[in-house]
């Protein structure tokens, strides 16, 4: 709870067991519940985040955003105003939390970006590809629908009542755009506020091989150019 205003973190994850741990531990006591959505991971990532406190969710379908969307499901009648979003592989800095939060708890934002362009990157985090692809998506949405946004960054804030709104619908890798996407066309509040990355612990599921990137841009780039169509939903 933080100026009376409950809060929640979803964490999608597949095979994080080394990380976790480490994830949870570093969330700041205001937030309410720790929720971490497994994909069908072969390792000890759900036991070793429920030992940490976290909720456990499973979810069957594979996919980044099939994991987020569970967790905004099992949080439907929680009454939680705050959503934080958070990878679980210990890139982005979880007590840095409160930096996401306070411009929707102080200046009523709807959605707070954790940009990792405008932040401290430790050499090597953000490997070439995973630059130019947000670079490039961020240059198309502001051409698009004129939101300047500088990162597609996991970490990321949102009120409830806004995420409501976006009614997100992507399973996998175009979940970041899609929100990002949907902000700028309804006209949301939002905001971007620096935040530092690391290299990963574990081994990459997305930008750090050569499937996960070739998927992910495509995706990314194709629910760009759809978003273009009003019907597209
Ligand atoms: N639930 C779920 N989580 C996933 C899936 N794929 C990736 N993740 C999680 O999504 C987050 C981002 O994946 P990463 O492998 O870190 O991808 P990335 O950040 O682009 O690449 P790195 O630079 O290696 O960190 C991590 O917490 C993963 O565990 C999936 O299919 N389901
Ligand atoms: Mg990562």
């Amino acid at each position: 709870m933080l100026n009376n205003k409950k809060l929640v973190v979803i964490i999608p994850v597949f095979n994080e067991e080394d990380s976790i741990a480490s994830v949870i531990k570093d969330i700041p006591g205001f937030i309410d519940e720790i929720v971490v959505v497994n994909n069908g991971s072969r390792d000890r990532t759900s036991e070793i985040a429920s030992n940490a406190g976290a909720t456990v969710l499973t979810e069957i379908d594979k996919g980044y955003g099939a994991a987020c969307l569970k967790g905004i499901d099992y949080i439907k009648n929680k009454n939680y105003e705050i959503v934080v979003f958070l990878d679980g592989d210990f890139s982005d800095h979880p007590c840095e939390m409160g930096l996401v939060i306070d411009p929707i708890i102080k200046d009523d934002y709807d959605l707070v970006i954790g940009s990792r362009l405008l932040g401290q990157r430790e050499k090597g985090a953000m490997l070439p590809q995973a630059i130019f692809g947000n670079w490039l998506s961020c240059f198309l949405i502001r051409l698009f629908w004129g939101y300047r946004f500088s990162d597609l960054g996991p970490f990321r804030a949102i009120t409830y009542c806004a995420l409501q709104k976006l009614d997100m619908k992507d399973r996998n890798f175009g979940w970041t755009v899609e929100m990002q996407i949907k902000a700028a066309k309804q006209k949301l509040r939002a905001i971007e506020v620096p935040v530092s990355y690391r290299k990963r612990i574990g081994i990459s599921k997305v930008t750090g091989t050569i499937s996960g990137t070739v998927k992910a841009s495509v995706k990314i780039l194709w629910l760009i150019f759809m978003s273009l169509n009003k019907s597209f939903k």
